[in-house]
């Protein structure tokens, strides 16, 4: 499979909206890996990829991470945390991505977690602020990604976690170990 096949792949996966949603995601995570120094070619990949699974059912979400030996915890989680781990198993056996950079990129996007690569934090920070995003707080996140991309990897964490504890959800721990570890590294 080359490129233009995987582009195909993933717009079959998605309604349109969530297509124009990864391209943008596409594009943010190319100006932030040429301005912070990453592998371009991978940030476009990774960044294409990364909303695979968005659209699956639950169920064969479920399947795959029992199947597969995923983090048996994310069962226990909010449900919008598993197409990230799902993603980066289905683009392998699907895709045939061998690439784990470009595979943690994926698996790694919605909760972070502590050590994030250069790459993890290019393609997290890409998908919530690509200009498509709304949200209070995305115009800070923005202007700090144009200097600190830990520092807008932060005040995003800090943003999630404030929102699920403001609707009493329960805070998956990778999220919360990847909040304290970037604290240590910004200061
Ligand atoms: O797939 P996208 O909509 O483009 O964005 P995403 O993959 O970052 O989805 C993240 C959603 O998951 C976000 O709106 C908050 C929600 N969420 C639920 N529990 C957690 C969580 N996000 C994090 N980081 N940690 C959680 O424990
Ligand atoms: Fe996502
Ligand atoms: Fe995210
Ligand atoms: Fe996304």
């Amino acid at each position: 499979m080359n490129r233009a096949d995987w582009r195909e792949a993933v717009r079959a996966q998605m309604p349109r909206t969530r297509w124009e949603h990864t391209l943008r995601v596409v594009d943010t995570a190319k100006v932030l890996a040429e301005r912070f120094g990453a592998d371009v070619e991978k940030a476009e990949t990774a960044a294409l990829l990364h909303d695979y699974c968005k659209f699956w059912p639950v169920g064969k979400m479920r399947r795959m991470i029992w199947d597969k030996g995923l983090p048996r915890d994310l069962l226990e989680h909010n449900t919008e945390l598993w197409h990230a781990f799902v993603g980066a198993e289905a683009v392998r056996e699907e895709l045939g991505v061998g690439d784990d950079e470009i595979l943690n990129a994926i698996r790694y996007h919605t909760s972070g977690r502590p050590h994030m690569s250069l790459l993890e934090q290019v393609i997290f920070v890409a998908d919530v602020i690509e200009p498509g995003r709304r949200y209070p707080g995305v115009d800070e996140i923005r202007k700090l990604a144009e200097t600190d991309l830990e520092r807008a990897l932060l005040q995003s964490l800090d943003n999630t976690l404030r929102f699920l504890i403001d609707r009493c959800q329960k805070v998956y721990p990778l999220t919360l170990a990847a909040r304290n570890d970037l604290v240590d590294r910004v200061h």
